[in-house]
């Protein structure tokens, strides 16, 4: 094994928590090297999430990495609830003071912060798939590079922002953490087409044959989800099945959406799942974005909490560096946790609200319209969605700092 590489933090993942922590550092003057298994091209390939929550957005715009999203992106002003054939709008600006919500898939916002890393001469080793992970008081990481040779990092900390799959949580001996696990008994098949959206905004339907999302790319090419079975065959679902599905859930003959078939680039199934991972850290390891919880899409919070996630480890790396500080470290779970509580509470109620149960009675159907008549009909209740769909703020650790002497 060749000499160990010397870093202040070791990062495992170039996803979106692993990069916007990589960018923030630098920004503060801490080095960092982030290891990621897959190819530069696999990374920025990947099609996952698409929504930006207005802190997110922000946050690129606010350090320099948002310049393409601002050329590209979609502001959106609100999202549409569709049920009994009837579509409803939530103004985000109105109820909101004025925040809105960016449409920008994960994939861009992955290339525009591996360019910004590598412009700033950044360190990240693609094909190296980190295979151990040391978290004591002299923390290191080994990794396998493409020829198969092994390497080491030894860094002060190491972040595990390596998704639900990775290596960092594993790491940390099962009786040192809690689980909370939650599998919906449903998936999402979602699709990727050349087909311009049929509408300018995100349309979540709740249907009696399950959910369906409206989604976009760009003005071209749509984004869209239908829920189907947690173990779904692909093979059952044919182009023209789901253009058929979709032009059902979305009342395109009774006067809905008018979906129009168009060429389709991608197809798959995600299942449904609510997990945490408390606490988020272990020793010198802290974990961060899918490592540490998953949230059912219904929210558009996946990426957005990774971000959150990475805004306090930063903040709290920062304190560290800048005066030895611990107490921000010291809370760093604690502050990440109430978010994340925050974020599956509400990606849960947009999951219940939307979706189709086994098992559900008449009675569970009509609780749901009363539901989506109330947060479409009461400026109350619509205030409190739209306050959780662009974002909550960012937990404050204002009041951890020590008062400055
Ligand atoms: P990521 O999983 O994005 O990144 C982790 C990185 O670590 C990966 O690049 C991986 O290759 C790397 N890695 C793993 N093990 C490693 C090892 N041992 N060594 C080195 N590198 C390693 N969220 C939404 O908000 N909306 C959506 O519609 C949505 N759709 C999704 C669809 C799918 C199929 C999936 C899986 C997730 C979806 N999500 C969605 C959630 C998703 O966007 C995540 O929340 C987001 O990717 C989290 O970012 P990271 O925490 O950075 O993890
Ligand atoms: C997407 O565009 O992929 C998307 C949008 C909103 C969601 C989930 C996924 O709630």
């Amino acid at each position: 094994m060749s000499a160990p590489l010397r870093t202040q933090v070791a990062i495992i993942g170039a996803g979106p928590a692993g990069l916007m922590l990589a960018h923030l550092l630098h920004r503060c003057g801490i080095e960092s090297v982030v290891v990621e298994s897959r190819s530069r091209n696999y990374v920025e390939s990947r099609v996952r999430a698409g929504v930006l929550e207005h802190g997110t957005a922000e946050l690129l715009n606010d350090t320099g990495a948002g310049e393409r999203m601002r050329r590209e992106g979609l502001v959106h002003r609100g999202i549409a609830l569709r049920f009994d054939d009837c579509s409803k709008r939530i103004d985000f600006p109105d109820l909101t003071g004025g925040k809105t919500v960016t449409v920008y898939g994960q994939q861009e916002v992955v290339k525009d912060l591996i360019a910004v890393r590598l412009g700033a001469g950044g360190s990240i080793l693609f094909e190296c798939e980190v295979i151990a992970v040391d978290a004591g008081d002299d923390p290191s990481i080994c990794y396998r590079d493409a020829a198969g040779a092994e390497h080491a990092v030894r860094a002060d900390f190491v972040a595990g922002c390596d998704g639900f799959h990775g290596v960092a949580r594993a790491a940390i001996p099962p009786d040192a953490v809690t689980i909370y696990d939650h599998a919906f008994p449903f998936g999402w098949l979602g699709i990727l087409a050349e087909t311009p959206p049929v509408s300018e905004e995100l349309i979540y339907v709740n249907h009696a044959r399950g959910f369906a999302l409206v989604s976009m790319r760009s003005r071209t090419i749509s984004r869209m989800y239908l829920q189907c079975r947690n173990d779904e065959d692909l093979g059952l679902w044919p182009d023209e099945r789901i253009w058929a599905e979709l032009r059902e859930r979305l009342g395109s003959d009774r006067g809905g959406p008018d979906v129009r078939p168009g060429k389709m680039l991608q197809k798959g199934v995600t299942p449904m799942r609510s997990f945490v991972c408390d606490p988020m850290r272990y020793g010198r390891l802290f974990l961060a974005g899918d490592s540490a919880h998953i949230v059912p899409p219904t929210g558009a919070k996946g990426m957005n909490l990774a971000i959150a996630d990475v805004y306090v480890l930063a903040e709290a790396l920062d304190a560290y560096y800048g005066s030895g500080e611990t107490a921000l470290l010291d809370a760093y779970s604690q502050t990440c946790l109430r978010r994340v509580w925050k974020t599956q509470r509400f990606s849960s109620y947009m999951t219940r609200m939307l979706h189709r149960f086994d098992g559900q009675v008449p009675f569970d159907y009509r609780v749901q319209l009363a539901e989506l008549d109330y947060v479409t009909s009461s400026r109350t209740a619509a205030a409190s969605l739209a306050e959780n769909y662009v974002g909550l703020p960012f937990e404050s650790t204002a009041d951890l700092r020590k008062v400055p002497t």
